[in-house]
Parts: structure tokens; C-alpha cells; sequence
């Protein structure tokens, strides 16, 4: 069955940090994610050889592949396509769209990063298939990260942003229902994740509170 990427965005997206994930592997945060319900996972490593990289994608896109989900590689879009993920993750600094696009063929999702709506409008305008608005909240995770946009940005993006779009950035268990309510149907988190002490039952709690079944 061709994977439906729009379905499978909707609820908790999942990235890989492993510096906070406290000695577990990508690859087994990874398998916890998914034993936990995340239907959307980006691979982001900043400080690893790439060769060690691809080989961790390698098993990564095995396993999303098995549970049908959405495999998305943060920056290096030589390994997108190595391991065939089904897309990138890029910021405002990275190639303009239209390239990466030309780069990775036809067919592959392209996520950017922004924190206006101005730039949500260029993302649109480019052809970007889904954008991240962020950082909601404080982070410490990301490096040179600009000051949080707040909640008014993602109000922005919930009544302008007409592609799909992820909020990102300082999300806890404490403040996701907020961010739930105010109309994002996709959540991106990284320490509240890979530094939980167990992962899938983490996810599983988050998903309750952010997304609870009537
Ligand atoms: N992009 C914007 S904020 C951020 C990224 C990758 C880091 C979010 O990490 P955390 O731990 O969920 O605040
Ligand atoms: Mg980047």
C-alpha cells in the first residue's frame, strides 16, 4: 500500500537526539517510538560521522518501513536518497526548495523550517509539502535556535497555513494539550521523547493528552 504521509502526520511526530537519549541508540528509540503509535519520524543527527548515519538510516528505514511509517531525514539529502526516506527536513539557511526538490526527484516530501508567517508564505509559494512552526516554547535543544514565536505564530499558522504543518519546540507533557487545542494537528517533540525513561509509554501518554479518543 503506498504510504499516505498526510495521514500518518497527523498526531505526535518523532525526531532522534541521541545526546538526550540517555545511552539508548537512534535505532532503539526509534523502534520505541513506533511501538508507542508515532506515525512520522525525522532522523536528526548533527555531530555524527555520515557514514555512521546512513548505516543507523539504513536499519531506520527498515523498520519504518515495516510499520508504515513516515521516514523524514533532517539536512543530508545524499542520505534521503540513499536510503530512500520518504523525505527532508530543511531549514531557512539550507538550499532553497526548488533544488532540493530537483535533487531528491519527484514523488518525496519536503519539510521546512520557519517562525513567521511570512516565511510560511515563501514555504507555500516555493511548493514546500509541509512546514514546522516553532520554536513554540524556550528550547535548549537546538543550537542557535531564534526566540520562541509563541503561541501567536501557531494561531497564525492554524488560520493561514493551508498546507500541513508541524508545531515544534519546548513541547512537554504540561503544555501539549495547549498547543493540541489551539488547532495543531501535528506535534514535533525531542527531549520529552528520547529522554523519557520508557519511550512507548511516553509517546502513548502524550498522544492521550494531546489527541484523546472520545
Ligand atoms: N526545531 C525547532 S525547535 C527544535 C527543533 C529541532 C528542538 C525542539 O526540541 P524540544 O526538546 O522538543 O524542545
Ligand atoms: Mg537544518
Amino acid at each position: 500500500m503506498p504510504l499516505d504521509w498526510r495521514a500518518n502526520f497527523r498526531g505526535i511526530y518523532g525526531l532522534t537526539a541521541e545526546a538526550h537519549s540517555r545511552g539508548r541508540s537512534n535505532i532503539d528509540v526509534v523502534r520505541q517510538m513506533i511501538a508507542g503509535g508515532i506515525k512520522t519520524i525525522q532522523y536528526r543527527e548533527k555531530d555524527k560521522p555520515l557514514g555512521q548515519q546512513y548505516a543507523e538510516c539504513l536499519a531506520i528505514r527498515q523498520l519504518t518501513r515495516d510499520a508504515g511509517v513516515t521516514l523524514i531525514i533532517n539536512d543530508y539529502i545524499e542520505l534521503a536518497r540513499l536510503v530512500d526516506a520518504d523525505g527532508v527536513h530543511i531549514g531557512q539557511d539550507d538550499l532553497p526548495i526548488e533544488a532540493v526538490r530537483q535533487l531528491l526527484g519527484p514523488g518525496k516530501i519536503i519539510g521546512l523550517s520557519t517562525h513567521s508567517l511570512e516565511q510560511a508564505s515563501d514555504a507555500m509559494a516555493r511548493g514546500a509539502d509541509y512546514i514546522g512552526v516553532g520554536p513554540i516554547y524556550a528550547t535548549q535543544t537546538k543550537k542557535d535556535v531564534c526566540a520562541p514565536v509563541g503561541l501567536a505564530y501557531l494561531d497564525d499558522a492554524v488560520r493561514h497555513v493551508t498546507i500541513p504543518f508541524v508545531a515544534i519546540g519546548g513541547i512537554k507533557e504540561h503544555n501539549i494539550a495547549e498547543v493540541a487545542g489551539r488547532g495543531a494537528s501535528s506535534i514535533a517533540m525531542v527531549t520529552e521523547i528520547v529522554g523519557a525513561d520508557d519511550i512507548t509509554a511516553q509517546v502513548y501518554r502524550l498522544r492521550q493528552k494531546a489527541f484523546p479518543v472520545a
